[in-house]
């Protein structure tokens, strides 16, 4: 028999389980937040890439590696919709836009991706978020939107 404190506390469990699990669904969908996807490529890409897809749509393959992104640099049109590509050729990295609510982690072997629009003209600086050795507070780089 289960003792009634011990029943308490698996209920109490369970109920706080599923409001977390709520709360991280209602934010997602009510606010409209991104959420990066894996990409299940086979192979990942080594080489990184500013592709102008169409007028306003973009596509950005970046690579995290110690401790720099490449391409460290990237100039858009205002307005346009990235599609960001993201991997790592060496550990784990990170990459944030505070701006954009951006928040990624660059992985090695595998893809992330998120897209977000960049409406105002501006500097977006992008950083390292996860702490990846000696050179991780001088990982960013920036976005220049005209
Ligand atoms: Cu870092």
């Amino acid at each position: 028999m289960v003792d009634k404190y011990e029943l308490r506390a698996i209920i109490s469990s369970g109920v706080l389980l599923s409001l977390f699990f709520f709360a991280v669904l209602y934010n997602s969908y009510s606010r409209k937040i991104d959420m990066p996807t894996c990409v299940p490529f086979e192979k990942t890409f080594e080489k990184s890439a500013v592709k102008k897809i169409d007028d306003g749509l973009y596509e950005i393959y970046l690579v995290a590696h110690m401790w720099t992104f490449d391409p460290e640099e990237i100039e858009i049109p205002a307005g346009s919709t990235v599609d960001f590509y993201l991997t790592s050729k060496d550990i784990v990295h990170g990459f944030h836009i505070n701006e954009e609510g951006v928040n990624m982690m660059a992985v090695p072997g595998t893809i992330n991706k998120i897209t977000t629009k960049f409406e105002e003209e501006g500097t977006y600086r992008f950083v390292c978020n996860e702490f990846c050795g000696t050179g991780h507070q001088n990982m960013m780089g920036k976005i220049i939107v005209k």
